[in-house]
């Protein structure tokens, strides 16, 4: 690799330090600072450090045999997509065997595939294109629970002790009317007790999820064992790595500590007075136990065994939507390596349509600021959990999002339909299947905790269903304006979202963003700005995040001045790739974004 001489090739540095930090950190750390420009001056950037990761919803990609649910032969057909984007992996929501209670975060069987997905002949076939590609695909691993349908469960309920010592099951407290209630206080995710009862074996059982989730009790030697065996039979089948569902959820406190039974989690402070509701209780006990962490290194080292075997580096993510510093413990602790992606929620959970640029630097500051200095940052904007980009923000920042993904320094995340800009779609309350909309039972306010508007399918054409599916009926209802929001048409125009982000992805390929430096400012609470540069290359993005016009002068920056060209304008903006700017009075549009160089 041409740039694998550069010193700072994965260091990203935290912003608005500018070329001063390299002096400050000398002072701070020598010894650290010179023995990892030794090591990286040789090092070679693996696959996973370049390439963008493209989120597949399986259910919602491409319908190959028109039943009206994507499938696996689906994304086979159309992974040139992905190539055609400049994308080099993907990693697809479950796959398994499942009674889709929770559209496959709830398995039935670790070991088999979902038949209206397809078979285990059809996976190979997908992992086999996907390597005439060179495409990697990762897995979504869920392991804090299985469905309530799983044999495990099963067995569990029949009185099968080795299975069920593979959940977490506890007495009802039983009141002076000697009516019984579940255990404590604990609510599930998706509202209501986590517990629920099982006449069978006379005890309720943990479900941090939907009542069809219970928990797995990881507390239990087998269940790590088992867990394991799932990692290393899908790693064995080609699989690039995992994205770990849920992780924070893993462990619950260990009970021997509170005389035997699970302690009341305390009340969050009448922040909401919904005793249903998550957010009505500090979760100290049901998130982010110590035990979590060391979990994640156990399943790194399986991960590294198989590394070991053929050379192909398999990657970890982690979700968690935790505080940074508990985020950055996933990376590793001491001589232990952890995941090499735990997740960076920012764009999501921090910052929307509302924002302002300061609050946008100083939410993308976060994740920078707190990682270890030998690790990568990575930029998630969207996923089958959260409202779509044009959406959450607007559709003419679609753009400017996905330069914000594609260029900050480390590696980019994208959910299908971002990169044409896909809108949420209105799902009525008689179509909503999601539970996280269905257990409010509240045909009014459903929709603001309904995940079905993210999941509409991919708009692949104008012809019928998008050209999802040729069946009747599709499992959630396409979006409306798909007939002009499509891969087709922004294949076909010379400006389209699609276009942008194509650029994009090739511009990850420069020096100055793949090993490049890093500084941001916000102008003004609308205009946000960061600079990448490398040796000679220097590039700037601005990203104006409201419909107002300024005139900015971005020779604020060190070594910008005179003329800038464009490289990459949002599809609104009438300025196009060739035309020059003047550092120090840049007219910015309302909702322009640019990727200028110097
Ligand atoms: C599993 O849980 C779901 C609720 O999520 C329920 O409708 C279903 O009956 C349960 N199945 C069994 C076998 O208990
Ligand atoms: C980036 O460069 C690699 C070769 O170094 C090439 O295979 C790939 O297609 C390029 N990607 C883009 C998006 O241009
Ligand atoms: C983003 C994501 O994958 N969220 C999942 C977290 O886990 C629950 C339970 O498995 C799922 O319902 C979510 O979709
Ligand atoms: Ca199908
Ligand atoms: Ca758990």
């Amino acid at each position: 690799m041409a740039e694998s001489d550069c010193t700072f090739s994965v260091f990203d540095p935290p912003a608005a330090f500018g070329d001063k930090r390299r002096g400050a950190k000398l002072l701070v750390f020598p010894l650290v600072l010179v023995v990892a420009v030794a090591a990286t001056a040789e090092r070679q950037l693996d696959w996973w450090e370049t390439t963008i990761f493209y989120q597949i919803y399986p259910r919602s990609f491409k319908d190959s045999d028109g039943d009206g649910i994507g499938d696996l032969n689906g994304i086979t057909e159309n992974l040139e997509h992905l190539k055609e984007l400049g994308i080099g992996a993907t990693w697809l929501s479950p796959i398994f065997k499942s009674p889709m209670y929770d559209f496959g975060y709830d398995i039935a069987d670790f070991y088999a595939i979902q038949d209206e997905y397809g078979t285990m002949e059809d996976f190979d076939r997908l992992i086999a294109k996907a390597n005439e590609l060179d495409i990697k695909i990762v897995l979504d691993f869920v392991p804090n629970h299985t469905s309530n349908e799983s044999v495990w469960f099963e067995e569990a309920l029949r009185g099968h002790e080795k299975y069920y010592d593979y959940f977490i099951w506890e007495d009802g407290t039983v009141d002076e009317n000697g009516v019984m209630h579940p255990p404590n206080n604990w609510v599930s995710v998706f509202r209501k007790s986590a517990w629920e009862y099982r006449e069978e074996v006379g005890k309720y059982y943990l479900h941090q999820f939907v009542i069809g989730q219970p928990d797995l009790n990881f507390r239990n030697p087998d269940v790590v064992e088992e867990m394991k065996n799932v990692i290393r039979f899908w790693l064995g089948k080609g699989v690039a790595g995992f994205r770990v569902d849920a992780i924070s959820h893993l462990f619950e406190v260990d009970k021997e500590l509170y005389g035997g039974r699970f302690p009341d989690e305390p009340l969050s402070g009448g922040l909401n007075g919904d005793p249903d509701n998550y957010d009505y209780l500090n979760h100290i006990y049901t998130k982010d136990q110590d035990e979590t962490f060391d979990m994640v290194y156990q399943w790194r080292d399986v991960f590294d065994e198989f590394a070991a075997e053929d050379g192909l580096t398999r990657v970890m993510m982690t979700e968690a939507y935790s505080s940074p510093q508990l985020t950055m413990r996933y990376f590793g602790e001491g001589d232990r390596e952890g995941a090499q992606m735990p997740f960076n929620f920012v764009l999501i959970s921090d910052v929307g349509g509302s924002s302002t640029a300061y609050e946008i630097k100083y939410a993308l500051d976060k994740f920078l600021t707190f990682k270890p200095v030998d690790k990568l940052a990575n930029w998630v904007a969207g996923n089958h959990d959260n409202n779509r980009v044009a959406s959450r923000f607007s559709p003419e920042l679609v753009d400017g999002i996905n330069m914000i993904v594609l260029l900050m320094p480390g590696i980019a995340v994208t959910y299908m339909g971002e990169e044409i800009g896909m809108v949420d779609g209105y799902v009525s309350w008689e179509d909503t299947v999601d539970p996280s909309g269905c257990n409010t039972d509240d045909p009014i306010n459903y929709w603001t905790v309904s995940r079905d508007p993210e999941r509409t399918p991919f708009q692949w054409n104008a012809d019928k269903n998008a050209g999802f599916s040729s069946g009747h009926k599709t499992w959630l209802p396409v979006a409306a304006g798909y007939e002009t929001l499509n891969v087709e048409v922004q294949k076909a125009v010379e400006r389209s979202h699609l276009k942008v982000y194509q650029q994009l992805a090739a511009l990850r390929n420069q020096s100055a963003f793949r090993h490049g430096r890093y500084e941001s400012v916000a102008f003004n609470s609308d205009v946000f700005a960061f600079r990448r540069w490398h040796k000679e290359a220097n590039y700037i993005v601005v990203v104006n995040f409201r419909n107002q016009p300024y005139t900015i002068d971005l020779s604020y920056f060190e070594n910008v001045e005179g003329h800038l060209e464009v490289v990459v304008s949002s599809i609104q903006s009438p300025k196009k790739a060739g035309d020059v700017l003047e550092a120090n009075r840049a007219e910015i549009l309302g909702s322009e974004a640019l990727v200028l160089k110097v």
